[in-house]
């Protein structure tokens, strides 16, 4: 059966406007795969599964709710979709914007968004506003915008948003044909772990369900410190956010469902980062490699039970950032003459 998208799919599960029409990029129905290479190398001895969402049609899991929200300013009659980002959410709003044939204009942090979201955002015709502040300053700003006439906000505080998300859990659970024991994922500012816990609990009403571990970085980690923070520092610039917007529903999913929130520190990420693209072959952003580092702790620390079924959300694509990996390998090798000999040995073959 052909795959036509989140709202095709899951029409009956999603709060649409009568009649509207789907604005969409058949997003979805990313692959959930195996990982025992990775399992094997960080010690684990159980079921890993990680829900690649960096193969979305933009290269992020914001695809799910952004299709949900242009679809839904569309139906309103908006011409302008704006959103505050750390770089995916406005390659995502833009790329969906241009899909529907209305404007978008996007606020990112000056100096701090992923190479390839910028080059996104400009490739799609959105207008660009760097601001000299961060991820917070920039929603903060929006907040204040969120009235204007014919503009509609797609950040995550557009309910919506976490409507189209929670799709990935439905699918996790059609892929599994079982629940599993938990769920790990990063957090930033906190909409993708509200909407996969809205998205088990609406599949699952009675439980059991998994146990939901988020994983900030430890620069940008209020949810773990317990209060803001003012000048979140991490390399995963797309989880640099020191007040949450979903804050609230994070911390509710981690206490509801046994889970927990915790950190990890940026070369436990940059680590776990290079690991799981040598293991499995799965390249993400930084981001995406904090619940891998946290997989990796939480090993250590003996918090998963031996044959569990652990599922693993990763969040966007690592050609998002080609910097981050430049500068783990910054000499690149020099050129050699194009022989036999030269290259046997370059290879010590
Ligand atoms: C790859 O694009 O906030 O906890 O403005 O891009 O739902 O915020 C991105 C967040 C994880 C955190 N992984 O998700 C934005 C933005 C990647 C991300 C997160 C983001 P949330």
């Amino acid at each position: 059966m052909s795959w036509n998208g989140i709202i095709h799919a899951f029409r009956d599960r999603l709060p649409l406007p009568t009649n509207a029409k789907a604005i969409t990029l058949f997003e979805g129905n990313t692959p959930l795969l195996p990982a025992p290479r990775l399992t094997a190398a960080i010690g684990g001895d159980f079921d890993l599964r990680l829900k690649y969402e960096g193969l979305n049609p933009t290269a992020s899991f914001k695809d799910r709710g952004m299709t949900m929200a242009v679809t839904h300013a569309v139906a309103k009659g908006a011409k302008l979709v704006i959103c505050a980002s750390t770089g995916n959410t406005s390659a995502s709003a833009s790329a969906y914007a241009a899909r529907a044939g209305i404007a978008s204009a996007v606020i990112i942090p000056s100096g701090k968004i992923a190479l390839g979201k910028l080059t996104q955002a400009l490739m799609h015709g959105a207008k660009l506003l760097p601001i000299s502040g961060n991820f917070d300053d920039a929603l903060n700003l929006i907040r204040q915008m969120s009235n204007l006439k014919e503009v509609e906000v797609v950040n995550s505080i557009n309910p919506v948003r976490i409507e189209g998300q929670k799709t990935a859990s439905f699918e996790i659970l059609e892929a599994l044909g079982k629940t599993p024991d938990f769920h790990f994922l990063p957090v930033g500012n906190a909409g993708n772990i509200t909407a996969y816990w809205k998205g088990f609990c609406e599949a699952i009403p009675k439980g059991p369900r998994p146990r939901m571990f988020g994983w900030q970085a430890s620069g940008a980690a209020p949810l773990v410190d317990g209060h803001i923070v003012k000048d979140p520092q991490t390399i995963a610039t797309a989880i640099r956010i020191g007040n949450p917007a979903s804050g609230e529903g994070a911390l509710a999913a981690a206490k509801e469902s046994n889970g927990r929130i915790d950190k990890v520190s940026d070369q436990e990420i940059l680590s776990a980062y290079q690991l799981l693209a040598q293991t499995e072959g799965i390249f993400v952003e930084p981001a995406c490699a904090a619940p891998v580092a946290g997989l990796r702790k939480a090993v250590a620390a003996g918090w998963i039970p031996k044959g569990s079924l652990v599922t693993m959300t990763l969040t966007g694509h690592g050609l998002k950032d080609p910097d981050t990996v430049l500068s783990l390998f910054p000499h690149a090798p020099s050129p050699i003459p194009p022989t036999l000999d030269a290259a046997r040995k370059a290879l010590g073959l």
